[in-house]
């Protein structure tokens, strides 16, 4: 495949002034009928290219002249006109069959309704258009379609007339006066539930919101209403952003491709994103409703109003609205929990694919196939950019530079450069070095030494940095890191600063007053910059850091740091049993944090497989699990008297999804699971009658997988009455299919692929057995005789038959192979090669060619 290359970026030759699209919708066979006002800006000769796939060209008509097929050319991927005046109306008729798109991308069905996805490149599959996100146009929508099975019909902007036509037929008409490219564009037609409300905006307007959802759901779409009028809110306080349309409608829906979807005025979402309550959602479930809500609501600003020039600048609008949704979540809840949250995320995923043969800068300068470039990279990495560039500038002058952004580039499709002029200039500061972090792949590692001199009480700090080679990228240059510091004694901070760290290496000293103590060097704090840091401690300092650290993050991470040197060791055999002042010390931690219950959870969470995989190359999955689960059980036996008491009291008060109950629950989880691993005779009854016990979703799911992950009947019983009872409600059994395939074997995943409820077409329903497998239990997965490696490779295969973008995103879990232990290497090397033999998408050869290059 021809790869795109950011350096070859020419600007469209025409401006498309209108847009009218007109769909006669049905399932096998719909028309569109698109009409293009269409002026020439670039070059007198420059051809007319539109962009068409799985289109069938009825007709085609320049100012009301039926034109000749030799006056166009018709190829798989467009339509090219030669000769075209300089303004003129352009009228094409297409036939598309929605029925047949299980690829959803472009105009589909989903649960007997049509809906859309045409980010990044779909709506070339609706009709013929410069699918580009640069060119930025006015659409109207007409759509007719049957007026009972899809009483509904939703489109961007402002609805405008409805009304019958014949047979049984009904039509209604959007326009959305806000210039946008195609990849905006939405529209959806069918039979809901509807759950309203308003929002009155800080100059008064108000705004009619509505989420519709499958019938007999409305209840369950009130926390995501909830979390729309907030993010609203929220987003006038923090950013003076109004909303600008009279309507706003989520719609949400079964068969989805992303988690969700920014359309101008009708946000499109995975019904995993809208729908909760108590009795079947968890807090997890309620958080990510939360904060993808919020995500796609701020895309109206950032992504939506201001795009990107092209689809190098993804991280542009996804980066930013990333950073924007975690600030939100931040100030729901706590900001340390959230912020250790994100770093979790960001070390689990973000940073394994910079180490591995999928590394990317956050800017990328190429690409094969643009579905693959939606990733950790630009959407977490990108988020932690901004971040830093926040802590550089202090608030207030971060809040000037994007107003002057808003202001500058409104309705404009701009670039990472627009972007940092805008700082550049309310600061005064050059960015070109900090700009590397768009362009160098690879995690920064920055090493720390440090000295104490007793007699003139002076510490020394050094720090030097590297930037690992990725495919591509040999000779890297240093970047600009700034990093939070303190100096701590028992008494707290003894001093405070951020740190721009711009060369490779950095002494930092300082001279401290009579009679002072070496103190504690508190480096990165709240994880300022997305970098490894190493740092050999003695395992003293360690533990003072523990107790002394006055940066919630850090002391977290200390603990962190130490269970993780301590899970090595034990997977590589130096050490048989887990060190009692160790275990005594995390727990110490733990207990000590029960006034935050969320931050105790956290503590109680030992790093898992996917995180302590970068530590120890060659890394051995089946080894490093067998180890943590040794730790867990040696934490839980400390931690026993205390999960008995914490277990033990049941909560009497009423459900409530905020963070303060949620904390409260996430501790009794963090206990379930660490039962669950402690190999204790009595845990499988323990967690059956908890698993019964339970009055919520998130108790009963962690009692539910502890079970999974045992043998016995205490398992049966509990998956089955959970089966028996959920059976009907697709998104609770992604769950079951999921605490199964995130515990279990080869054998365990061809079971579930072979059950009746497995369905292919369903992107949630293969991701909760391939995905929740292949990336959330890598012992399974890395299973030295490969078979985790086949079972998998059967399913990618028949998914990317079904839906390119679904294979290519499962095959993403390969991208560590090169660093497993030998067996586990070679039965993945050779699954690779057999894919690649295969009959793959181009999005899923892509994956598989970059793995293996
Ligand atoms: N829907 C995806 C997101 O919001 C792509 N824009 O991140
Ligand atoms: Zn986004």
């Amino acid at each position: 495949p021809v790869a795109v290359q950011l350096s070859d970026y020419t600007a469209y030759p025409f401006e498309i002034e209108q847009v009218d699209l007109r769909f006669d919708l049905h399932p096998d066979a719909t028309l569109v009928r698109a009409d293009l006002k269409i002026r020439r800006t670039g070059a007198a000769d420059a051809a007319l290219e539109l962009d068409g796939e799985a289109l069938e060209l009825k007709s085609i008509a320049i100012d009301g002249a039926p034109l000749p097929e030799s006056a166009y050319e018709l190829t798989e991927s467009g339509l090219t006109l030669q000769d075209v005046p300089n303004a003129f109306t352009l009228v094409t008729e297409v036939e598309i069959a929605p029925s047949k798109n299980t690829a959803l991308s472009g105009l589909y069905m989903s649960g007997g309704r049509f809906c859309t996805q045409c980010e990044a490149i779909g709506f070339r599959r609706i009709t013929f258009y410069p699918d580009r996100p640069d060119v930025m146009s006015r659409f109207t929508v007409r759509m007719t379609a049957d007026k009972e099975t899809y009483p509904i019909l939703l489109s961007n902007g402002t609805p405008g007339e409805t009304g019958d036509v014949d047979d049984g037929r009904h039509f209604a008409v959007w326009d959305d006066p806000h210039k946008k490219p195609a990849y905006l564009f939405a529209l959806c037609a069918g039979d809901y539930d509807v759950y309203r409300d308003q929002f009155t905006t800080m100059s008064g307007k108000v705004i009619d919101l509505a989420v519709h959802v499958d019938k007999g759901d409305a209840d369950r779409a009130a926390w995501a209403m909830d979390s729309l009028k907030r993010s609203m809110k929220w987003d006038e306080e923090t950013y003076g952003r109004e909303y600008d349309l009279g309507v706003f409608n989520i719609v949400a829906v079964r068969d989805f491709n992303f988690g969700a979807m920014e359309n101008k005025g009708l946000n499109i979402f995975n019904s995993a994103y809208v729908l909760a309550d108590e009795a079947s959602a968890t807090d997890a479930d309620f958080e990510a409703i939360e904060s993808i809500v919020a995500h796609e609501y701020f895309h109206n600003w950032t992504g939506n109003r201001i795009t990107c020039r092209d689809w190098f600048q993804l991280c542009l609008k996804e980066g930013l609205t990333v950073f924007r949704d975690q600030n939100f979540s931040a100030d729901m809840r706590s900001r340390p929990v959230q912020r250790i949250k994100d770093v979790i995320r960001l070390r689990a995923r973000q940073f394994a694919e910079d180490a591995g043969p999928l590394a990317h800068s956050v800017r990328p300068e190429t690409y094969g196939a643009i579905d693959n470039l939606y990733t950790a990279t630009v959407y977490e990495k990108g988020a932690e950019v901004i971040g830093m560039l926040r802590r550089i500038l202090g608030e207030e002058t971060y809040r000037k530079g994007m107003d002057l952004y808003f202001d500058r580039h409104d309705g404009q499709a701009v670039t990472i450069e627009d972007f940092y002029a805008c700082f550049e200039e309310v600061s005064g500061d050059d960015f070109t070095q900090f700009r590397l972090w768009y362009s160098q792949a690879g995690t920064p590692e920055v090493s720390v030494e440090e000295s104490w001199n007793p007699e003139t009480r002076e510490v020394a700090v050094t720090l030097k940095q590297r930037v690992p080679a990725t495919p591509g990228q040999t000779n890297k240059k240093p970047m600009l890191i700034p990093m939070e510091m303190a100096l701590i004694d028992d008494e707290g901070n003894m001093a405070e600063w951020i740190t721009l760290f711009e060369d490779e290496e950095l002494t930092l000293t300082f001279d401290l007053p009579e009679g002072s103590e070496r103190p504690l060097v508190s480096i990165n704090r709240d994880f300022t910059a997305p970098i490894r840091l190493k740092r050999n401690l003695d395992r003293e300092t360690q533990l003072a850091m523990i107790r002394l650290e006055t940066d919630p993050f850090n002391q977290w991470d200390a603990v962190q740091a130490l269970a993780k040197q301590e899970i090595l060791a034990l997977s590589e055999g130096s050490q048989a049993e887990p060190d009692d002042a160790l275990v005594d010390a995390i727990a110490a931690a733990v207990t000590g944090a029960s006034d935050d219950p969320a931050f105790a959870a956290l503590l109680a969470r030992l790093p898992d497989v996917n995180e302590l995989f970068l530590e120890r190359q060659p890394a051995d999955p089946v080894a490093l699990d067998a180890a943590r689960k040794k730790l867990q059980a040696a934490l839980y036996g400390k931690l026993r008297q205390f999960a008995d008491s914490v277990l033990g009291e049941s909560s009497t008060q009423a459900y409530d999804p905020g963070a303060e109950q949620a904390g409260e629950r996430a501790l009794r989880t963090a206990l379930i699971g660490l039962l669950a691993a402690s190999g204790a005779d009595e845990a499988g009854d323990r967690l059956l009658s908890l698993y019964k016990a339970a009055t919520n979703m998130t108790e009963k799911l962690a009692a539910l997988r502890g079970l999974a992950g045992l043998d016995g009947e205490a398992r049966e019983t509990a998956l089955a009455d959970f089966e028996a009872e959920w059976t009907s409600n697709p998104l609770v059994m992604d769950k079951w299919f999921g605490v199964q395939a995130g515990t279990g074997d080869a054998a365990t995943i061809e079971k579930l692929a072979a059950h009746s409820a497995f369905d292919l077409r369903n992107p949630n329903r293969v991701r909760s057995v391939a995905a929740a497998f292949a990336m959330q239990n890598l012992a399974g997965f890395h299973a030295p005789d490969g078979s985790g490696y086949r079972v998998v490779e059967d399913i990618i295969l028949k998914a990317d038959k079904v839906n390119p973008a679904l294979g290519a995103r499962l095959l993403t879990a390969f991208e560590q192979w090169r660093s497993l232990e030998p067996k586990a290497k070679a039965e993945a090397e050779a699954c690779l090669r057999r894919l690649q033999a295969a009959d793959l998408s181009k999005n899923s050869a892509d994956i598989v060619s970059r793995a293996l290059g």
